[in-house]
């Protein structure tokens, strides 16, 4: 039986995941669809056969014809239906953040650790995408010895007006850290923001560019340019630099041209070269997504077998990351390098990584 997915929350990524799960993944439908604007839900739901819109987003993971859910609501309602969906056994797919605040990320790591089942993936989709996995397979198969640093560049053309600059370490530098504790099997010990000139192009009061430092527990640095005012593109950079050698995805190295910058008349001119970079996460993770969705909808599916209903980053993962931001945005306010202030894993019973199903 396909599961029955109640999309909570259907704004760009909402709308974009229940495009996704009706065209391309495979054992799902979108059963139920709720927005806080109803017409929006009701507006997407009349493009799907049976689908259903629910206007309350607790009833909606309550309703007996879900079987589990995604969540693209604003961060802020997290929690609770977080809850709920835990109290209801609910799988559930959470975007980022898992909640706005780390006490009450670490209460939902606990929750879900007291039941004894794995029911929240949260939505890092960089561990999805094709050239992290590549990545991610050298490091782990010892091809390059001694992993030593990784340099990170992350760039938006724009962000939304209501942007501030914690909202950069929060809402784009937090893949960088999440890509982090991925790549080196570690955690994040301490963050240091230092705040560059900044771009005259951003609106005013925005520290952007940001570069932050992240040590790891075993002494590893990694760097990060994110800086999400360009105007010019999407792009996402990173490198990893090891004993034996070097790694680097993210070069958007599609079809390159060559053409000439238009002085015709038999007079030559400048000529130029390029390739196409996305415009927007959208299009640079799309693959990523699809990957991420059909896995998780496989898990979901056969969780009850084995209590594991995620394929992917869980609670633990949403708590870790909001730790380090949390260090990140008060390194931001005082410019000093401030320490990740974690508890440690194994002192939660039940919270250990899952086993992959
Ligand atoms: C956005 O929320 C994302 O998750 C994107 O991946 C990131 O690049 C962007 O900066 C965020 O605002």
């Amino acid at each position: 039986n396909d599961l029955r997915i109640a999309v909570l929350g259907v704004g760009m990524m909402g709308a974009d995941h229940v495009a996704r799960i009706t065209e391309r993944i495979k054992g799902a439908t979108v059963a139920v669809v709720n927005d806080y604007f109803i017409e929006k839900a009701e507006q997407i739901a009349a493009g799907i056969p049976g689908c259903r819109v629910i206007g309350d987003p607790l009833d909606a993971i309550a309703d007996p014809d879900v079987d589990a859910v995604v969540l693209a609501t604003p961060g802020p309602t997290h929690e609770k239906q977080l809850l709920a969906c835990l109290e209801h056994g609910k799988p559930v797919m959470c975007e980022k953040p898992l909640t706005t605040d780390v006490a009450t990320s670490l209460e939902i790591v606990k929750r879900e650790a007291e039941l004894g089942k794995k029911l929240i993936q949260v939505g890092f989709m960089r561990r999805f995408d094709h050239e992290y996995e590549q990545l991610k397979t050298l490091i782990d198969d010892g091809t390059f010895g001694q992993v030593l640093l990784a340099h990170c560049v992350h760039r938006n053309p724009a962000v939304p007006p209501s942007f501030d600059s914690s909202m950069i370490v929060k809402d784009s530098l937090v893949h960088e850290v999440d890509v982090t504790r991925f790549l080196f099997d570690e955690e994040i010990t301490s963050v240091h923001i230092l705040r560059p000139a900044a771009n005259p192009g951003a609106p005013e009061g925005l520290q952007d560019p940001q570069i932050a430092l992240f040590s790891t527990e075993s002494g590893r640095h990694v760097d990060v340019e994110v800086f999400v005012t360009t105007g010019v593109a999407y792009e996402v950079r990173t490198e990893i630099v090891a004993e034996k050698g070097s790694a680097f995805i993210g070069l958007d190295v599609g079809l390159v041209r060559k053409f000439g910058t238009g002085a015709g008349n038999g007079r030559s001119g400048a000529g130029m070269s390029g390739g196409e970079i996305t415009p927007s996460f959208k299009e640079r993770f799309g693959q990523a997504y699809d990957v991420e969705i059909q896995r998780w909808v496989n898990a979901a599916r056969t969780g009850a077998e084995t209590g594991n209903y995620i394929d992917g980053p869980g609670a633990w993962d949403g708590y870790a990351a909001a730790a380090v931001c949390a260090a990140g945005v008060q390194s931001l306010e005082t410019g000093e390098r401030v320490a990740v202030d974690m508890v440690d894993r194994s002192s939660i019973p039940g919270a250990e990584p899952a086993e992959r199903p």
